[in-house]
């Protein structure tokens, strides 16, 4: 056993669990799971045992806790994967890193108005203009991403990096509410959902039965 511990959300809703799980995964370690529903009494009975700020997600290795997804996705790059969660090249890290850290502190009418919900099918919610501009901008950062990384693989930076890792929960959420997308961005999406980790994710949201009221955004029925 090798110590690691990742307390996360549940899978359906969690978008910042899912950010710190794939990169784990992607380092090829052993970790243990504990998973704690969110919005429940379970949850809020359990989580100051491993969370100094209340909220997953939260790596546990060793006498370390790093609390926050993207401190986790680069500890995991320092710790598990001798950096290979960043491209090699000076500028494409770079790159990477203002995306991720853009992803991190920003998009919040994404974050608010489309919440992950990754058993949500068809579900529509009005595009307004702010909702709007994060899309215009998540496609516009996918783009510039991928057209400068093409020749080096399918993912935004070519190789798999942390920066797909902080995108994944937007890729999901675009399937679940049916947002139309530029053919690169949406050849990107594509690339997303056929990973394997991604689809293990997703799979396992499927099984889960606990409803968060406020993340259940939208309706079945098209909005003006
Ligand atoms: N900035 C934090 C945000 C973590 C966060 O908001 N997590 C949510 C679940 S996705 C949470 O723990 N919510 C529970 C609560 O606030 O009670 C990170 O990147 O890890």
């Amino acid at each position: 056993m090798n110590n690691i511990r990742l307390v996360l959300g549940n899978r359906n809703y969690s978008s910042w669990s899912l950010r710190a799980w794939l990169c784990l995964r992607k380092c090829d370690v052993e970790f243990e799971e504990i998973l704690l529903p969110l919005d429940t009494a379970e949850f809020k009975a359990r989580i100051n045992e491993y969370s100094p700020t209340g909220r997953v997600p939260v790596l546990w290795h060793e006498d370390r806790v790093v609390w926050d997804s993207l401190a986790i996705c680069e500890y995991a790059n320092d710790v598990f994967a001798d950096g290979r969660l960043w491209p090699r090249n000076t500028a494409s890290r770079a790159l990477g890193r203002c995306m991720a850290a853009e992803m991190h502190s920003g998009f919040l009418a994404l974050r608010n108005k489309m919440p992950m919900n990754c058993r949500a099918n068809a579900r529509h919610v009005p595009l307004d203009e702010e909702l709007k501009a994060d899309i215009d901008r998540v496609c516009f950062l996918w783009g510039m991403a991928r057209s400068e990384h093409s020749k080096k693989g399918d993912w935004l930076l070519g190789e798999f990096s942390i920066a797909d890792a902080m995108f994944a929960p937007v890729v999901q959420r675009f399937k679940n509410y049916g947002v139309k997308l530029p053919e690169l961005c949406q050849q990107y999406c594509e690339q997303v959902h056929a990973d394997k980790d991604m689809q293990a994710w997703v799979s396992q949201a499927l099984l889960e039965s606990w409803i968060v009221e406020a993340d259940e955004a939208g309706s079945d029925q098209p909005v003006a």
